[in-house]
């Protein structure tokens, strides 16, 4: 059997997420996630919140909350728009969990053995305002690389240029605002970063062709620019305390980096979720050695956590010199902006998983935005295009398909599967087109092609829509019964084909239409895609069992919803 892990980047758990962080990193990932099990693959999806570093201590900081309480606060919170969002993770995990300090220490001890750490006296920003060291996002100032004047200290926003607090241009301090920053001396970390360039060359050279263009882009681009040894511990109180055992002590009371921390906790919360089950060593299968060798491991990030992926957390992997699994499939995206400019956490602008669900339901999102996913490159959101897409695509020809079919059903065959009539030459013609676009439906999410994928999901939809006009059941049944039940009956297999095809981007919506229209024996849980030809699959109801009308499977967005949503979240035009 296939077997496929599965990571979201994790996102900080500062806050709520904004939808171009769902669309960039966790949605695409539950989407590929819920196909696997939909095809009976042995399938593990992990997520998690990343707790540590500067983002989440000024963020408590900011709210004068205990860094702890507040990391274990917005975790909940986080889970809980997940759950609503449908992101069906086998383990949401913590960073901060005790099995990602032990994984963690275990691979800084192994780098430290095997000699790839250094320690190194470095130039710091320093505050005498705030009376400490001012790591990474501690620190604001204008990018260097291309003067956007709001970057921070760790990365500029704009280039997604990886940078260090010093080398910004009129820096000042993120906690108080104060410009008189200082340059002092402080002992850190280094991982020999450097020394792997010409691995990771090789490594990142045979994903040529099954990375897509925009990862390996910005792999080479690192590598090209002359790949530069990495400070791997941070003056914070907030993190994974560096042990006595490395450096003899002298990093004491110093912590982790969190981007070091970070993606081992993907390892972590593996271990996280064997632990919760019961499961012993069975997280080891998945990342170790042999018994992981089988397994196929896809990474989901925007291309801001790429650099990370293609070249930091593969050094620590490879410097460890333990068999711990690589990436084998790495599926980056672009941005998602609102109404033409960026999404942005600190800005509150765009929409906030809590706010999103307030004006729609999931099912509604996870199709817009992964139909519409930056793949190739950023792509935009505008209200109008929202509401266009669902008016469309899910309410003129899915929900209207349904709709028009159950209630026909319903009115004229006492909502049961008519067994009269045999398939002509129209339903031949309609299996032959559908054998073909499931196939290629499901070849475009193998390889996590969302667009393409959802534009032949689209066209499924149409051709049924149009089979069905042609069927017509409701001219036929005033002179041919036997014909309109033809009709009917394809419809209503077609209708329960879509509940199959759909489940794993529409959970809700699928369970609905599949509780309506389900065959005899079904037990809930994954709707799995459909098993076997059309021939088969589209003639599996039983003549004589019931089926059911949905209520209005979904509500179209009116002119007003749209002048409300724009007025209420900004932008938007006018
Ligand atoms: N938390 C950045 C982000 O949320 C970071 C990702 C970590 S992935 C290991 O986009
Ligand atoms: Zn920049």
């Amino acid at each position: 059997m296939k077997r496929v892990l599965i990571t979201s980047a994790i996102p900080y758990v500062a806050g709520v997420k904004h939808l171009g962080n769902l669309v960039g990193s966790m949605l695409p990932a539950d989407i590929f996630a819920r196909y696997c099990r939909s095809r009976g693959y042995d399938t593990l999806a992990i997520c998690a919140t990343d707790e540590h570093g500067a983002p989440v201590e000024l963020a408590a900081l900011e709210e004068g909350t205990p860094v702890a309480d507040y990391a274990a606060k917005w975790h909940g919170v986080q889970k809980e728009l997940g759950d609503r969002f449908g992101l069906d993770w086998d383990n949401f995990g913590r960073s901060s969990s005790p099995q990602n300090h032990e994984l963690t220490l275990h691979f800084a001890r192994a780098l430290w053995k095997n000699g790839f750490l250094e320690i190194r006296v470095t130039k710091q920003a320093y505050s005498p305002t705030d009376k400490r060291f001012l790591p990474d996002r501690y620190v604001i100032g204008t990018c260097p690389h291309c003067g956007y004047d709001r970057a921070r200290g760790d990365q500029c926003e704009n280039c997604t240029r990886v940078l260090d607090p010093i080398d910004l241009i009129n820096p000042r301090s993120a906690v108080s605002g104060a410009a008189d920053i200082e340059i002092r001396d402080s002992t850190h970390l280094f991982l020999k970063q450097s020394q792997f360039a010409d691995k990771l060359r090789v490594w990142i050279d045979s994903h040529k062709n099954d990375w897509p263009s925009l990862v390996t882009s910005i792999a080479y681009k690192w590598l090209d620019e002359g790949l530069q040894d990495r400070g791997i511990t941070r003056d914070l109180a907030w993190g994974i305390p560096v042990p006595d055992d490395i450096a003899d002590g002298q990093l004491k009371g110093k912590v982790f980096y969190v981007w070091f921390d970070a993606p081992i906790e993907y390892i972590a919360a593996t271990k996280e979720w064997a632990d919760k089950n019961n499961k012993g060593d069975a997280w080891k299968d998945w990342w170790y050695g042999d018994a992981a060798k089988d397994v196929t491991y896809w990474e989901f990030m925007g291309k801001d956590n790429v650099p990370f992926h293609t070249v930091g957390f593969p050094v620590t992997i490879m410097a460890s010199g333990e068999p711990w699994k690589l990436v084998d499939r790495l599926k980056g995206f672009n941005w998602l902006n609102y109404d033409g400019g960026k999404f942005s956490t600190s800005g509150k602008r765009g929409i906030f998983m809590d706010a999103a669900l307030d004006v729609a339901p999931a099912d509604y999102w996870r199709y817009y935005l992964i139909a519409n996913a930056p793949e190739g490159s950023d792509s935009n959101f505008t209200w109008e295009q929202f509401a266009g897409i669902i008016n469309k695509d899910l309410a003129d020809v899915l929900g209207n398909f349904v709709n028009r079919v159950t209630k026909f059903c319903v009115a004229r065959f006492d909502g049961v599967v008519p067994g009269e009539g045999e398939y002509g030459e129209d339903e031949k013609a309609l299996i032959t087109e559908l054998d073909r676009r499931f196939a290629q439906y499901a070849a475009f999410m193998e390889d996590a092609e969302f667009r393409k994928a959802m534009g032949e999901m689209r066209a499924i939809w149409v051709a049924g829509n149009e089979y069905m006009t042609r069927a017509a059941p409701w001219t036929h049944i005033k002179t041919d019964r036997a014909r309109a039940a033809v009709g009917v009956r394809m419809g209503l297999n077609l209708i329960h084909q879509f509940a199959h095809l759909v489940w794993p981007v529409m959970p809700d919506f699928a369970k609905t239409i599949h509780e309506c229209i389900q065959p005899v024996g079904y037990r809930g849980g994954v709707i799995p895609f459909p098993d076997g030809p059309m021939a088969e699959v589209l003639d599996e109801l039983t003549p004589g069992q019931p089926i059911k009308a949905p209520e209005v499977l979904v509500a179209k967005i009116t002119d007003e919803q749209i002048a409300e949503w724009k007025a209420r979240f900004g932008g938007g035009g006018n």
